[in-house]
């Protein structure tokens, strides 16, 4: 139980300016407002500035109007009950196909651990700043509060800097960092990585790989040779390959869902910063636009502020309960 309330509170700290400006513009302004077509009007224009996107707020608005008129809901309070089922069920299936209505249990998605004994991969990418490293350490973290051991791999051999930052959280977290000459070949890390891990007998392998964009297109051919060395170390792997999207980038990180889950062969995605944005409804945009589960959120810079991926939790922290 303690660890259900501690991790509702981090998700629900992790949300609060979202819900400062969700709630100021949703809570307050539906109740105690009689239901009519202007507010539905307000309510759709404060999920499109939480950027819960244009398809969602869509589907949301439509269901709410058909029930409306329909006499289903009758009043503001029904209303905010008919919403927060809305984004529940939007969260809980991926996918364009989402039907706001359909009560889908949402099935979590935790990360792919290969059985005891057997190595577990896990590659991260994303772009320049999108809190990799960061997110590393958190998974590391989580982790080890399972009792695995873990090693990294410090395949970001492009930035300076970006070794030492990965050995710094090792040496906090307690982890060893495989790491190869200034501007080695990252793959000929993801190689030796491997082989430390698979002599060690840890149980998980983290690699951390350059920012890269999407449209890059000789980074992505490096991703590429990165994937095709893991593969030939370890049978299917990687076996995670996530995608780490910074939640104040809006939009944008909606955008890069969609670019990297194609090309890149994404299996989860991990929400960073959602504490410094107004505007965590992203979530909702994304997960309504690829079928790719969202695993994690981070809602701060230190390790802990990690949480795993649940939406009863996400729009209850939202609406502020
Ligand atoms: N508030 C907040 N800051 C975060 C979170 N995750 C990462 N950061 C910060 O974001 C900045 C970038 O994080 P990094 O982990 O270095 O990002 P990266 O993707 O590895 O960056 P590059 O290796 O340069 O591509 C750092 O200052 C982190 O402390 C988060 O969940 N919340
Ligand atoms: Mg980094």
């Amino acid at each position: 139980m303690a660890f259900f309330k501690d991790l509702i509170a981090k998700v629900s700290q992790g949300l609060a300016k979202t819900r400062q400006a969700v709630v100021a513009k949703l809570t307050s302004l539906i109740l105690g407002r009689t239901l009519d077509e202007s507010l539905l009007a307000d309510v759709e224009r404060a999920l499109l500035e939480a950027d819960v996107g244009v398809g969602a707020t869509g589907k949301i608005i439509a269901a709410a109007r058909e029930d409306f008129r329909a006499g289903k809901i009758k009043d503001s309070a029904e209303l905010l009950v008919h919403l927060k089922r809305s984004l529940k069920a939007l969260l809980a299936a991926g996918g364009p196909d989402v039907d706001v209505r359909a009560a889908s249990a949402f099935i979590p998605a935790p990360l792919h651990l290969r059985p005891h004994g057997e190595l577990t991969i896990i590659l991260v990418t994303g772009i320049n700043g999108a809190g990799k490293t960061t997110s590393i350490a958190k998974l590391t973290k989580h982790l080890q509060e399972q009792r695995k051991s873990v090693l990294l791999g410090a395949c970001d051999t492009f930035r300076a800097g970006a070794v030492k930052q990965l050995e710094v959280w090792g040496e906090r977290l307690g982890v060893d960092v495989i790491r190869g000459q200034a501007n080695a070949d990252p793959a000929a890390v993801a190689f030796d990585a491997c082989k430390a891990a698979l002599a060690r007998k840890v149980d998980v392998l983290i690699i951390d790989t350059a920012g890269r964009l999407q449209t890059q297109d000789p980074l992505m051919k490096q991703l590429a040779k990165i994937r095709s060395v893991l593969a030939k170390q370890a049978q299917d792997a990687p076996h995670e390959a996530l995608l780490i999207l910074d939640a104040t980038t809006g939009q944008n990180a909606l955008r890069q869902a969609e670019a990297f889950g194609n090309a890149a062969g994404i299996t989860g995605i991990i929400l960073s910063k959602l504490d410094g944005t107004a505007k965590g409804g992203i979530v909702v945009a994304i997960r309504s636009a690829v079928d790719i589960p969202v695993k994690f959120v981070g809602t701060g810079e230190r390790p802990e502020d990690f949480a795993p991926f649940d939406p009863d939790t996400f729009v209850e922290g939202m609406f502020g309960q």
